[in-house]
């Protein structure tokens, strides 16, 4: 079949909206048609060329929302006219990882997703008769992407599309890394770096489980404002401070953070955030994605004097399982997503979504096919 898809042809060069070629789905796979998508920095972080993933041609897009339309042969637990999500995070729920209860990260097809092929190790994509890559197993940034069975949630049908596209990947990080991977306790005190798209849902996150003190690091003083309606409690401005950012939280916080969340993806902001922990036990979370070659640094003595370094990938969220309920706790009015979603436009506008991540104008711009 024919889809409209915005293909990145080349990095740090804008999306080009065209008409694609997209073959059936085979074996265990599942066609897909999109209703929105949003735009997460790790889009922007692939298509400026700092991503040792990134391959080019390819169709980017990895938090997205729609309805099977073709189920391929051998496929078990979808049926053609159910609502999913797209996980760039699958979840095959036989391999040694789905059966270790210390990890989320499904390796079952890990080698050719992140070669952008399907697990038969072809693509789907075509155009003018030569293959364009997928990304992260999702591409939703093609009105109608192939995904395997194990990489799409099925989620209830009242869920509106334009704003459950975001539990694909933002939602779900923020609040799956205070719940899921820090498992942040009530009358905790934590530190956030960074308050976009991913900072904004760890900051409810952490004001869904109780924490007691919420402060907030960003360099950008228009996030303020969002940030408190998302639970900050104190706002952070490290321009504003004179002196040392490190000692200045410690302070703020009587001694250090019990927990502490990284959503940049900058190699100093990541020392900061550890050091600024508690002597003893305070845990800091590295969500944010550093560019290729990138390294972080801090005294051992750190480590050595009791606080840990820790990574999160998708909150740490089984995303079969989880997905489905982040869903239902959007539904039940539990967690916002519509205030987070600032910008909505049609596939052809998807280079405006970037311009406004850039600009740090926008949390969320979410295309609507
Ligand atoms: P974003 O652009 O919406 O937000 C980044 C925020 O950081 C902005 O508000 C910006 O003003 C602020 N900032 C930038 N430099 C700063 C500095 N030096 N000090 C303080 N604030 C600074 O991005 P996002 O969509 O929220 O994504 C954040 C990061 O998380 C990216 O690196 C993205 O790739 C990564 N990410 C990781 C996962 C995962 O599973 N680990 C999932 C999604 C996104
Ligand atoms: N491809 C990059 C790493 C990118 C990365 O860390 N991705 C996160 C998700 S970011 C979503 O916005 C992730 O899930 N990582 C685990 C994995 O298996 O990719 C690189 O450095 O090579
Ligand atoms: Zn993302
Ligand atoms: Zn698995």
């Amino acid at each position: 079949m024919k889809t409209r898809a915005a293909v990145a042809f080349e990095a740090g060069k804008p999306l080009e909206v065209v008409e694609v070629d997209l073959d059936g789905p085979k074996s265990g796979e599942v066609l897909v048609e999109m209703k929105a998508t949003g735009i997460c920095h790790t889009d922007e972080f692939t298509l400026s060329g700092a991503d040792p993933e990134g391959a080019f041609p390819a169709i980017l897009g990895h938090e997205g929302a729609g309805i099977v339309v073709e189920v391929g042969p051998d496929v078990k637990d979808l049926k053609v006219g159910d609502h999913v999500i797209p996980l760039y995070t699958p979840e095959c729920r036989e391999c040694e990882y789905c059966l270790n209860p210390k990890t989320n990260l499904c390796q079952k097809i890990r080698t050719t997703q992140g070669q952008g092929v399907m697990p038969d190790g072809t693509s789907r994509f075509s155009y003018k008769g030569k293959p364009i890559l997928h990304y992260m197993g999702c591409s939703t940034f093609s009105n109608y992407s192939v995904l395997p069975e194990i990489s799409l949630a099925k989620v209830r049908s009242d869920a509106p599309f334009d704003k459950i596209c975001y539990i694909g990947c933002g939602v779900t990080t923020g609040l799956g890394a205070v719940m899921f991977t820090a498992k942040v306790e009530p009358n905790s005190t934590a530190v956030v770096f960074g308050l976009g798209g991913i900072g904004l849902n760890v900051l409810q996150g952490l004001r869904m489980v109780g924490a007691r003190q919420i402060i907030g690091v960003d360099m950008n003083p228009a996030k303020e404002a969002m940030a408190r309606q998302f639970g900050m409690t104190d706002f952070v401005n490290p321009n504003d401070i004179k002196g040392d950012l490190t000692g200045h939280l410690v302070e703020l916080t009587g001694g250090g953070a019990d927990y502490s969340f990284e959503c940049i993806g900058n190699t100093n902001v990541m020392r900061t955030a550890l050091e600024c922990c508690h002597k003893g036990w305070g845990e800091s979370i590295i969500i944010g994605v550093a560019p290729a070659g990138a390294e972080i640094a801090t005294r051992p003595f750190q480590l050595v004097t009791g606080r840990s370094w820790r990574g999160s990938a998708f909150g740490g969220a089984r995303g079969r399982t989880d997905v489905p309920k982040i869903v239902d706790m959007y539904m039940e009015g539990r967690i916002d997503i519509d205030s987070l979603i600032t910008h909505t436009m049609p596939l052809d506008d998807i280079n405006k979504g970037f311009d406004l991540m850039h600009s740090g104008e926008s949390i969320r711009s979410v295309v609507l096919y």
